[in-house]
């Protein structure tokens, strides 16, 4: 038995992984799963900005949900630590899962080594899985463009670099050559480490994600050199937009319809001018329900992850972009496709909030070496 189920000490399951790579259907997954065996789940979600569309969604399923907003874990450990002990305060959690921002490296220096060595609360700390996205890893990884810079190209594989684990998802889209040939890529890359396959849409491969979350972790098993320049220049090089729009009408609209209109014509805009898509997603809510679609990459299809089915005159809906693409330009598109869906569906629209900026330069709270 592995010395973590004895000890009183809270789990603490950090998923890492590109934007889009699908770290909030894997932590909505794992979360449904350890409250089936009675755990008592807390979720911890962060992005650069307020309004994130992941929290809204996790929050709708029942979790219990905080969000550390404006600045990535990394940057604002302390209020990493806040926000797990507002979740803590009414009851002690036997699992805490965590989603940094997927534009983030370096996380097990930045956080899993302070958590261990510099937090006074104890957590247990699983081995730090990291989720392959194939759209892109297929040419990033294989020496073609991937549709992003050479320097955000150099995050993604970082990410995969500090990895305990890596996690090929979305295997129920791949052929068994393709995920051979992916495997062979990895094992050529990041040799020795673990590569679990998984399918976090069909659950396939999921037992396989948990026996390697259950293993004990050593944080300290290799020294990863990060240049933060590269990185910081990386990351600034997407743009990045959150907005939240209040859609009207007198009669009602369907709620799937309007958002896949929306998504539909967002994705055609990015790729009508090679902007690449790391992740854009939308979530629309009224009273009726709930309807998510996202579109994780030029090449891939615009999908409705979640289908309302419903139909409402009063819609809130909340948009999340990074393209690489100047914010700017990211901010006008995105006005301007929701401008003329309006238009084409006569709805009323009122854009309530908007933020659209490059990630600043990463700064570290704390940033600790392996011993
Ligand atoms: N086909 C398929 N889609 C997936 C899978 N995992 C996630 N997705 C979809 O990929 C998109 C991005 O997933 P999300 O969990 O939001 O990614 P995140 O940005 O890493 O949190 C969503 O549309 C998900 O429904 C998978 O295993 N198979
Ligand atoms: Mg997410």
């Amino acid at each position: 038995m592995n010395s973590h189920k004895n000890s009183i000490a809270p789990r603490f399951i950090m998923i890492g992984g590109f934007l889009g790579a699908g770290k909030t259907t894997t932590i909505s997954k794992l979360a449904n799963h350890f409250q089936t065996l009675g755990k008592r789940v807390v979720i911890v979600t962060n992005d650069q900005a307020t309004d994130l569309v992941d929290t809204l969604l996790l929050r709708s399923q029942g979790f219990n949900v905080g969000e550390v907003a404006g600045s990535c874990f990394c940057c604002n450990f302390n209020e990493l630590t806040r926000t797990i002990e507002t979740l803590a305060c009414d009851q002690r959690p036997d699992i805490i899962l965590a989603e940094p921002v997927g534009s983030c490296t370096d996380l097990v220096a930045t956080v899993i080594r302070p958590l261990e060595q510099v937090y006074d609360v104890k957590f247990d700390i699983s081995p730090y899985g990291v989720i392959i996205k194939p759209s892109h890893g297929f040419k990033i990884l294989g020496g073609s463009a991937g549709g992003f810079s050479p320097k955000a190209e150099y995050i993604f594989r970082k990410q995969l670099e500090e990895a305990d684990f890596i996690i090929i998802n979305r295997i129920d889209e791949l052929t068994s050559e393709q995920t051979t040939h992916l495997m062979s890529v990895l094992s050529a890359e990041y040799p020795g480490v673990p590569v679990v396959q998984m399918s976090a849409k069909t659950g396939s491969g999921f037992e396989s994600l948990c026996e390697h979350l259950d293993k004990p972790a050593d944080h300290n098993r290799h020294q990863m050199d990060v240049d933060y320049d590269v990185y910081a220049e990386g990351e600034a090089e997407l743009g990045w937009l959150n907005c939240q729009v209040n859609l009207s009408s007198g009669r009602a609209i369907s709620m799937d319809g309007i958002l896949m209109s929306i998504l539909s014509s967002l994705h055609k805009r990015f790729v009508d001018i090679t902007a690449e898509i790391a992740h854009v997603k939308l979530i629309a809510m009224s009273d009726q329900g709930h309807a998510v679609g996202n579109v994780v990459s030029n090449a891939g299809e615009p999908m409705l992850s979640l289908a309302s089915e419903a139909a409402a005159t009063q819609i809130y809906m909340v948009i999340n972009a990074r393209v690489a693409l100047d914010p700017d330009q990211l901010a006008e598109i995105v006005r301007q496709v929701i401008t003329d869906i309006s238009a084409t569906e006569s709805v009323d629209h009122n854009i309530a909030a908007i933020q659209f900026f490059r990630p600043g330069r990463p700064v570290p709270t704390h940033r600790i070496a392996a011993s």
